[in-house]
């Protein structure tokens, strides 16, 4: 007897659905996860590789299977079947699609959401930051970790555009960081112990607020491991807070075409353990052994 087609159809469907979920919770093309936005974006990144599974072995799978199925046999020379109009197949292909639009759609905003992404949109003083100067960003206290991150200007009554916040700033009082991005380096100034440095040092488990500006063109601030990517742009500072959780040396890349060097546009981060960063810091906090963007690869 043979089995109906519909029955075959949920069967093939069933084992599809099953099959991409199971690539996209066990595949790992991930770097490791080394800040705490990491875990959140990466179930993010699991459901969208499931979808995007389950939609390739399909497609592909139905390819491959009409290639077989429907292909020219011996003696047939004529044009195949024209078949037109199928109300049923037209309503699925629609809906499917729609629903799971939308659901990516709602889940990517909830996830850019606890990734802190709408901290200063939320606030509408946040676009008038009001001044904090970095003594002041010394203490401790959830309440001057909220308004730094709500607000923190660069430079006083300027308007912040947004960038990822901090939904985990309860960790402790953030690091400031001032980023220039320029044609073709970042640079990173520390405006406690006034440090210039071509890497990022930070400490592991403390919160990082980077305040970036792009000196000529639009660059992007992307660390993989960090799950963090930012456009830095010219007349627009930018905040973006993250909170690194594993010690070692990660690749900061510039993400955005930004001239003929673009390529080269590359630094690192390197995410000490306390004791290690104390040492660090020690080492090049006085004002006057600034170290120059070349030499800084201490620590
Ligand atoms: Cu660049």
């Amino acid at each position: 007897m043979p089995i109906p087609s519909a029955v075959l159809s949920l069967v093939v469907g069933m084992a599809l659905v099953l099959s991409g979920l199971w690539i996209g919770q066990n595949v790992e093309l991930l770097p490791v996860a080394a800040s705490l936005n990491a875990p959140i974006y990466d179930q993010l990144f699991k459901v969208l590789f499931s979808i995007g599974s389950i939609l390739f072995i399909g497609i592909f799978g139905l390819l491959v299977f009409s290639l077989i199925r429907f292909r020219r046999r011996e003696g047939e020379s004529g044009d195949g079947v024209a078949v037109e109009g199928n109300l049923q197949l037209e309503i699925f292909w629609t809906a499917i699609p729609a629903v799971v639009v939308l659901f990516v759609g709602i889940y990517s905003y909830d996830i850019y959401d606890r990734m802190g992404g709408m901290v200063p949109l939320s606030d509408p003083h946040a676009m008038h930051g009001s001044m904090i100067t970095s003594q002041e960003t010394d203490g401790s206290g959830n309440a001057v970790i909220q308004a730094s991150v709500l607000g923190t200007p660069p430079e006083p009554s300027a308007r912040i555009w947004g960038g990822i916040g901090s939904a985990q700033a309860s960790a402790g009082a953030p690091l400031p960081v001032e980023v220039t991005a320029l044609q073709f380096a970042f640079l990173f100034h520390y405006p406690q112990g006034d440090i210039t440095s071509g890497e990022l040092h930070v400490q592991k488990g403390q919160p990082v607020e980077l305040r970036m500006e792009a000196r000529d063109v639009i660059h992007a601030f992307w660390v993989p491991e960090f799950r963090l990517k930012q456009d830095v742009i010219p007349g627009q500072p930018t905040l973006l807070t993250f909170t690194p959780t594993r010690a070692g040396s990660y690749p900061i890349i510039c993400a955005e075409l930004c001239g003929p060097y673009h390529g080269g546009m590359r630094s690192t981060v390197v995410v000490h353990e306390p004791d290690e960063f104390a040492t660090w810091f020690e080492k090049n906090n006085t004002a006057t052994v600034a170290t120059a963007p070349s030499a800084s690869s201490t620590g």
